[in-house]
């Protein structure tokens, strides 16, 4: 078992952070009446998901809430560097293979994430010239969508490309060692891979009202208005939609639905890929928590929705229980973070009733 998967095994058991008695509290059951976010967002050309790993097969209900819930499931943490290629001579897809089996076994599709990430790396890549990373970044395209060629929904070739704090390209390995036009090779790389699975530059921050996400936009489009003017192959933008609580000023959304706007003239599709609130800053009470939690999803969505070219959402998650908030942004008075549609107990919250209704709502129609 690698590290990753122990760390989050014992988060699973409890034991890793989270009190136990939150895993007992209440009955675990999965309302067989519930409406599918899946099939309602179908009903508006949307494919709807959720992050998924493994570990959370092994417990039905949980299974259960995917298949009632979503059509698009993608790999949280088992399709990256690390796993896939833990040494240099050895490739091992079993945990990404199963997760397209179970997506498989109920007709949802699989998205690929992702093929260049400067987190989660695998050691033997530390070290190596420029030349040995170049081929090793070649075939691990090409092995890797090969492998998956004609199988999955999307690649996410290239996540969070953007620097931190919004100036330039992300000071990344690859920048480093080959230059700004990694990118555009990664990109033709997979594309000789795969020559039909649609391609997608994944990056965060990008979303509220703030100096900084409009420095990230500017520096998105610069990178698109690249990639387009070399013909790079590119169909999506990805948008993580990692969105923060924050009581004294609530995030809003103008310039974000105004930015998709200016990129629908490169011809491309829009997907909301890691959706959830992060909810460190709000009370500890569930309800007030819930209420707005659910909220921001509101604002949110009710900004990105009418976008003609928005093809998909998944959320970070669909239960709280394994909610990578909890172990990355944990809260200052040690309760879980409740940032997902399905509580703990995998039980609808607020958020999951305004995904219902938002949905169904002519109002925000696209
Ligand atoms: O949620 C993921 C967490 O379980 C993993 O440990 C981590 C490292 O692989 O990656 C997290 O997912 C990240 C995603 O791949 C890219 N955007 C930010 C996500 C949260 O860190």
């Amino acid at each position: 078992m690698t590290r990753f998967a122990l760390k989050r095994r014992q988060f699973l058991l409890g034991i890793g952070g989270l009190s136990a008695a939150l895993l007992t509290g209440q009955p675990l059951r999965v309302e067989a009446q519930q409406p599918s976010l899946a099939e309602l967002a179908k009903q508006r050309s949307l494919l709807w998901g959720a992050a998924i790993s493994t570990e959370m097969l092994t417990i039905p209900d949980w299974a259960g809430l995917y298949r009632q819930q979503t059509r698009l499931l993608v790999p949280e943490w088992e399709m990256k560097w690390a796993v896939l290629q833990p040494d240099r001579d050895r490739f091992d897809f079993s945990r990404p293979d199963r997760l397209l089996t179970f997506a498989r076994s109920y007709q949802a599709q699989l998205r690929g994430h992702t093929l260049l990430w400067h987190q989660q790396l695998p050691t033997w890549l530390n070290n190596l010239t420029a030349t040995e990373t170049a081929t090793a970044l070649q075939r691990y395209i090409d092995t890797v969508v090969g492998h998956y060629r004609g199988q999955l929904q999307s690649w996410d070739v290239i996540n969070e490309p953007i620097a931190e704090d919004g100036y330039g390209l992300r000071p990344n390995r690859w920048l480093q060692q080959l230059g700004p036009n990694y990118l555009e090779q990664a990109l033709r790389w997979a594309r000789v891979a795969d020559a039909q699975v649609p391609l997608v530059i994944n990056d965060y921050g990008l979303e509220p009202d703030s100096p900084l996400a409009t420095r990230k936009r500017q520096q998105l489009l610069q990178l698109v208005e690249t990639l387009r003017d070399r013909d790079a192959p590119l169909q999506a933008i990805g948008f993580q939609a990692h969105l923060v609580a924050n009581p004294q000023a609530p995030p809003s959304f103008t310039g974000f639905a105004e930015f998709l706007a200016e990129l629908s003239r490169f011809d491309l599709d829009f997907y909301i890929t890691e959706l959830d609130v992060n909810d460190r800053a709000l009370p500890a009470n569930f309800a007030e928590r819930d209420r707005e939690v659910a909220h921001l999803y509101q604002r949110f969505l009710t900004a990105v929705l009418p976008t003609p070219r928005l093809k998909l959402v998944t959320t970070w998650g669909l239960s709280d229980r394994l909610s990578w908030l909890n172990q990355f942004a944990p809260r200052a008075d040690g309760l879980p973070q409740r940032p997902l549609p399905f509580d703990f107990n995998f039980q609808p919250t607020e958020t999951y009733g305004i995904l219902v209704s938002l949905l169904q709502s002519q109002s925000v129609s696209n």
